[in-house]
């Protein structure tokens, strides 16, 4: 197994670049996720663990936010009485007299699931010490999390002292979300915080405990409580430290800090390699189904594991009441709410992969849909209308307002209100699911209830006018574009959402007449409001411009201001930021996959008026847009290497895949800080697999690939479930060769 290919390496630490390596080199496991920040701190660092469901309404603040839980990575070691430190704010290294850092290497490893550093250190006093740290967070039990450190000394016979700590004094950039009192313990052996929030009331306990040859000391400062150590060691000498944590919070124990003790008892009994070996054998498993193999393209290959890691790190594994943010659990943009990005970017690659994570975000959306029907009736609407932005109540959690403008202006968010497609994108989802795993139960208890009643409120949502259908004050994906009316993506998607719950329904009388005849009662599905989708179907307005044989994004669009977008290449900010907000507005620029996303979804399906070929029809759409997009949203340009591929234009989709792939790594959007773009991970997936590869299910229900690979690639071998059997395609270049060996 060549580690190269697994591994994302930092050798030359810059202090600017710290905040960038802390998102991503988060570590995770579907339960929390931590930021790769150094266990000693750093001035200017964010560390930050995020849990899965822990949000809280501070006071003064617009909207909930996914709250950062006390710190468990601090470890501060001292050497003949000076603390090592990494680099300072204005320097890339430490300087004499602070010590002088020899030698780094910093690496996340994929494939394990582990992070680790290397780092050579020359203490002020003369002595040299290689300092050795390994952390992971246990994808064989969510609850445990270890780190390891070896200290060695390289030259001289330095005195070593070692601080581990609980910090519980956290904060979200300046935001405190929890209440004054914090109760610290101290065991003895182990310490431990327990905090409660402010609004929401979860309790979140920490604890931890430091494995020393030599004695341990515990005290506490304020409220962080903290665990010592030291020795002397001679020359050549060395010592191994391990630290186990665990959490829990009070949405899976009843006493949290005390199940966090108890764990970590667990833990110090199975012993640091055990744990480990464990770990690594789930990851094993995971990448089993979840490796993408390139033949021909190490770079893309390294960058897709990483994509893939940071989608697989985010999914929850046990807990169907939570689901993937935007930012994942990596960093605080986007304030940690789930958004479109999931059901449309993450959760396709987890049917295929990982099933079951793919069931239990699903499911998020079934248990949060009670906050759907209040945001439908709140609206004046029948059934259900997702939120644009959900936490952990399903109510509608996007604000109203922008943060302040650097002029102190805040701009109006209408999304919440606006962006109303994300009730099809959860459908189009299910129906996905459903078709790739054959899960009739789901589909049968929970998910026709979310394909009907989402449908239900497009009923009531639509206007008839002139004898058609219209939908007004939309938002479609291209959101430069607000409260316009006939959105090409949002009324054709409407149609296919219609025409899938009857065909859902027609499925459900046939195979599950009782829970069929339940939900006809539950939703009120009368003959009429069934003729009414029908006739929806039937007239529902999609615009198209037959002169040019394209959709037409909306109507009114071509009458806008042209920008060629590719004009202002190069750049490294969006034409938004150049042209500004009010002018780009007025402009056809657009922010993202619009018409391009719709391809991407229905593929030929998209339609074409009769007489036209849809595949000119899409080829002219292609043109007609993609010059004319920004990818100023990180969604966009995985939605374009897909369409790209599956219209053959496999150069232009392979620059956009780069460009995908590497919005992490690269920091293609200037805002890694933030954040893994995890839509952008889960988008790269399936520009992959359903554009280069060209994976579908055919007519007769079997798999087929169609690959359009780029030229250098020689092979992509992939592994997917289909209705519960795991399948392995080998898809070569430029030969159509595929074979499934299990
Ligand atoms: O959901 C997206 C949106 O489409 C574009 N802006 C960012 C959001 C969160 O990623």
């Amino acid at each position: 197994m060549q580690d190269r290919l697994w591994e994302i390496v930092e050798l030359n630490p810059r202090a600017d670049e710290q905040l960038h390596y802390e998102t991503l080199f988060t570590i995770g496991n579907g339960y929390l996720g931590t930021r790769g920040s150094f266990e000693e701190g750093l001035p200017g660092d964010s560390p930050a663990t995020l849990v899965h469901g822990i949000y809280d309404h501070a006071p003064g603040m617009l909207v909930p936010e996914l709250v950062n839980v006390p710190n468990w990575l601090p470890v501060s070691i001292f050497i003949d009485g000076a603390p090592f430190k990494m680099v300072t704010k204005t320097t890339d290294i430490m300087r004499p007299p602070e010590g002088i850092v020899l030698g780094y290497r910093r690496a996340l490893n994929m494939r394990r699931g582990i992070l680790t550093r290397e780092v050579l250190f020359r203490a002020p006093s003369g002595s040299v010490v290689r300092l050795e740290f390994e952390r992971f967070a246990s994808l064989s039990d969510i609850h445990i999390l270890a780190q390891r450190i070896r200290i060695t000394a390289v030259d001289g016979n330095p005195h070593i002292r070692v601080e581990s700590a609980i910090d519980g004094d956290v904060t979200n950039m300046g935001v405190r979300h929890f209440l004054p009192e914090v109760n610290v313990d101290d065991r003895g052996d182990t310490i431990g915080v327990e905090v409660k929030t402010q609004q929401s009331r979860y309790i979140v306990g920490v604890g931890s405990r430091l494995i020393s040859p030599h004695r341990i000391q515990t005290g506490s400062t304020g409220n962080r409580p903290y665990t010592v150590t030291s020795f002397d060691l001679a020359q050549e000498d060395w010592v191994v430290l391990d630290k186990f944590s665990s959490i829990y919070t009070s949405r899976d124990a009843l006493q949290p800090l005390d199940t966090a003790q108890a764990k970590i008892s667990e833990a110090v009994a199975a012993g640091y390699e055990t744990l480990r070996e464990r770990h690594e054998g789930e990851w094993a498993t995971y990448w089993e189904t979840a490796d993408i193999q390139i033949d021909g393209d190490d770079e893309a290959q390294r960058a897709l594991r990483f994509t893939t890691y940071h989608v697989l790190i985010a999914a929850p594994r046990t807990d169907e009441r939570v689901s993937i943010g935007a930012k994942t659990l990596s960093g605080m943009g986007y304030k940690g709410h789930v958004f479109w990005d999931t059901e449309l970017f993450c959760v396709p690659p987890l049917i295929l992969a990982q099933p079951k994570l793919a069931r239990n975000l699903l499911m998020y959306r079934y248990h949060n849909l009670p906050g759907a029907r209040n945001k439908a009736r709140a609206n004046g609407y029948e059934g259900a209308m997702f939120p644009w932005e959900s936490t952990d109540t399903g109510e509608e959690t996007t604000p109203q307002w922008s943060d302040p403008q650097p002029d102190g202006s805040r701009i109006r968010i209408w999304t919440g209100e606006r962006e109303q497609h994300i009730s099809t994108d959860i459908t189009y989802a299910i129906d996905k699911y459903w078709r790739w795993t054959g899960d009739d139960e789901f589909l049968i208890k929970y998910g026709a209830e979310m394909i009907l009643d989402t449908a239900v409120f497009w009923g009531s949502r639509v206007e008839h006018k002139d004898g058609r259908y219209e939908l007004s004050q939309q938002i479609g994906p291209d959101e430069y574009h607000e409260n316009i009316d006939n959105s090409v993506f949002v009324n054709r998607m409407v149609v296919w959402h219609l025409r899938t719950a009857l065909s859902v329904l027609a499925w459900l009388m046939g195979s599950a007449p009782a829970d069929a005849e339940r939900l006809i009662g539950a939703l009120n599905l009368t003959p009429e409001r069934l003729a009414k989708w029908n006739d929806i179907i039937a007239k529902m307005y999609i615009p198209f411009d037959h002169e040019q044989g394209i959709h037409v994004q909306f109507p009114g669009f071509f009458d806008m201001e042209y920008i060629p977008v590719p004009h202002y290449e190069p750049r490294t900010t969006s034409v938004q930021a150049i042209l500004g907000h009010a002018r780009s507005i007025q402009t056809q620029v657009i922010k993202q996959a619009d018409v391009v996303m719709l391809m991407a979804l229905l593929g030929e399906n998209v339609g074409a008026p009769d007489g036209l070929d849809v595949r000119q029809v899409m080829l002219n759409n292609w043109n007609t847009y993609y010059p004319r997009t920004d990818h100023g949203s990180s969604l966009s340009p995985a939605m374009h290497a897909w369409v790209g591929a599956r219209l053959g234009l496999t150069e232009v989709a392979y620059d956009m895949f780069d460009h995908a792939v590497h919005i992490d790594l690269n920091d293609n959007k200037g805002n890694v800080r933030d954040g893994i773009h995890a839509a952008a991970c889960g988008g790269v997936w399936q520009a992959v697999i359903f554009g280069f590869c060209g994976l579908s299910i055919d007519e007769a229900g079997d798999l087929q690939v169609d690959p359009h690979l780029p030229e250098h690639w020689r092979s992509v071998t992939f592994n997917v479930y289909y209705r519960g059997e795991q399948r392995t395609f080998t898809v070569k270049n430029p030969a159509l060769v595929s074979s499934a060996t299990r």
